[in-house]
């Protein structure tokens, strides 16, 4: 049986009820574990307000803030983990930011700032992330973090994302490689597209969605739900022979070739 009780989780990359780490959540909390939540601060604390009256019911025993791009707050929060929970069984990386301009237009025309600037909160993240979550794993453990197809096919527009995520679905293999003996797994979901507040923000995301609908086996999209279902499994110990994956939960869209 699906069981995570017991488990200490850290899910980041909530933004609000469309998250797809907001499905993750629900369904480790769903299977028994001890939820740790990260939020993205900003001046207004806004975020912060949003998340939590989100994450509140799931009764999480940490609530805390990391902007991957701030180091003190990166190794603050492992700092806390450490001191409240001992040890960490579970971290979930659904963190991804490109500039709006990087985001349509021609790919060559991509930044040096722009691209840098998204491989370090898209890809860089999940290899710092796991740097420190690997100590605190004793028991073994389970990365996750969420990719998408446009890391291995051209997808229009997904530009300098694509590119991150192909470097984020490497990391996993080389992460998946070196913490393998410490019985530390390291697997990505690749999901097909939802609408969520980051891609909602995307010219023509609904267009992409209709053909999804039309296209892949299932002949829908996914939902949160599924992604949460697929991600429950992954971090417990019926995947205990998984790692370095990527798993595609995508109504079946990536078997496609017309
Ligand atoms: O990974 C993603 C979303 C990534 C994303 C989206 C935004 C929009 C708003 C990263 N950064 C930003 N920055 C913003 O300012 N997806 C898989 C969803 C997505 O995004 C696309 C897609 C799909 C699908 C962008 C272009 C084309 C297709």
């Amino acid at each position: 049986m699906l069981d995570l009780t017991g488990k200490n989780a850290l899910v980041t990359g909530i933004a609000n009820n469309r998250s797809i780490a907001w499905g993750i959540a629900q369904q480790l909390h769903k299977a028994g574990a001890n939820l740790g939540i990260t939020y993205l601060p900003d001046d207004k604390g806004k975020f912060e307000k949003k998340v939590w009256e989100l994450v509140e019911a799931l009764n999480p025993s940490l609530y805390l803030p990391c902007n991957v791009q701030d180091d003190d707050q990166v190794k603050d929060t492992f700092a806390t983990i450490a001191e409240k929970w001992g040890r960490l069984d579970i971290l979930i990386h659904c963190l991804a930011f490109a500039g709006k301009e990087e985001l349509s237009g021609d790919f060559s025309n991509t930044s040096r700032q722009g691209f840098t600037r998204s491989l370090d909160i898209s890809s860089y993240s999940l290899i710092d992330l796991s740097s420190k979550a690997k100590d605190l794993m004793t028991a073994g453990g389970s990365i996750l973090t969420l990719t998408y197809l446009g890391g291995v096919k051209v997808v229009p527009n997904y530009n300098v994302m694509g590119i991150a995520k192909a470097a984020l679905e490497m990391n996993v293999r080389y992460l998946a490689s070196e913490l393998g003996p410490k019985n530390i797994r390291v697997n990505a979901i690749s999901s097909g597209p939802i609408r969520t507040l980051a891609s909602s923000a995307v010219g023509g995301i609904l267009d992409m969605i209709h053909h999804v609908e039309e296209v892949a086996p299932l002949r829908r999209t996914v939902t949160q739900l599924e992604i949460g279902n697929t991600a429950a499994f992954l971090c417990s110990d019926l995947a205990s022979g998984i790692t370095g994956q990527v798993i595609y939960v995508d109504a079946g869209y990536e078997i496609m070739g017309m």
